[in-house]
């Protein structure tokens, strides 16, 4: 399988600056020497382009929308061409909006050819508000929502398909910052949460195999990483840290269990903020972790 690495450099959906460099970053901690060393291919697309970020504040609930229409269009269209040609498409961030068009291209390229989608989606935070309950109009924070058929039309209908997503084809891991209208939002729908109360109680193991739950060989995983889902103590390097995260084995230990089921398919990288790092190590930690989610193991376990 060849892997094609899509750089998104913006920060349109944030609004602290600095996640548009964390493609360079990656590429500086190495991430295409690390998947070449494990016998892959990889193919660097370079970054996409699109609009500056105007830095503006929110209208009508929504902070900077053209331009997260314009760059989510540009990432469904790579995500969805490297699909086609049969890559496994690596996204990366980029703030987590940019979600909104590689799973749209993801959930399209699944209808197409008959695969059930399942999404993994690693984050501190639901990222599941609408511009009606928003409290800071930051689209990084509604991806979910969108993808769900729940936010503007332009955002809803990459692939001319609405909604994108079910509730049933998504499982959230991590979560420990939810807004109150998200809390609604995720209960009316159904989302299933691995949130840190759940990892506390029954452990890592026991999350991951209930997020994998049902995956067989005609299931497309789709991995969408948003740095801040770990502890800021070892992942200082993001806009939006929260206290309270998983720990560098358990990480290990989630990227492991996809790789075993040999079936991921597509990956967001995403939220990660040179200008907040301390020496790239949040980039050279998200390297490690790839390289895991890629198959790298201590020991032979089959
Ligand atoms: C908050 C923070 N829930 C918001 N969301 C973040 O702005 O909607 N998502 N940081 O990654
Ligand atoms: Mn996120
Ligand atoms: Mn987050
Ligand atoms: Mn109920």
């Amino acid at each position: 399988k060849t892997i094609s690495l899509i750089g998104a450099p913006t920060d349109v959906g944030a609004s602290v600056k600095g996640a548009s460099m964390g493609p360079d970053a990656l590429r500086v901690a190495g991430l295409t020497e690390a998947l070449q060393a494990r016998q892959l291919q990889v193919i660097d697309r370079g970054n996409l382009h699109g609009p500056a970020n105007p830095w503006q504040e929110p209208v009508n609930g929504l902070r900077h929308l053209k331009e997260a229409i314009d760059w989510n269009q540009a990432v469904f269209d790579a995500v969805g061409q490297a699909l086609s040609d049969g890559h496994l498409p690596m996204m990366l961030g980029g703030d987590h909006c940019l979600a909104i068009g590689s799973i749209s291209a993801v959930a399209a390229h699944c209808r197409q050819a008959g695969k059930k989608l399942r999404v993994l989606w690693f984050d501190a935070h639901a990222d599941s508000n609408l511009s009606t309950i928003s409290p800071t109009g930051n689209i990084h924070g509604m991806p979910v929502a969108c993808l769900m058929g729940h936010g503007p039309k332009e955002l809803i209908g990459y692939g001319g398909h609405t909604p994108a997503m079910l509730p049933h084809e998504i499982r959230q891991i991590g979560i420990r910052s939810v807004d109150a209208g998200e809390k609604k939002f995720i209960h009316e729908m159904g989302i299933q949460v691995y949130d840190m109360r759940y990892i506390d109680e029954y452990g890592i193991r026991n999350a991951m195999s209930s997020a994998l739950a049902g995956v067989d060989a005609n299931t497309h995983i789709h991995v969408s990483f948003d740095m801040d889902c770990l502890d800021p103590q070892i992942a200082p390097g993001v806009g939006t840290a929260v206290l309270g995260g998983p720990t560098y084995r358990e990480a290990q230990l989630c990227m492991e269990m996809i790789a075993d089921t040999g079936l991921m398919g597509s990956l967001d990288v995403v939220e990660l903020n040179p200008a907040l790092d301390i020496r790239n190590q949040t980039a050279i930690l998200a390297v490690d972790l790839i390289e895991s989610l890629f198959g790298k193991s201590t020991l032979v376990r089959i």
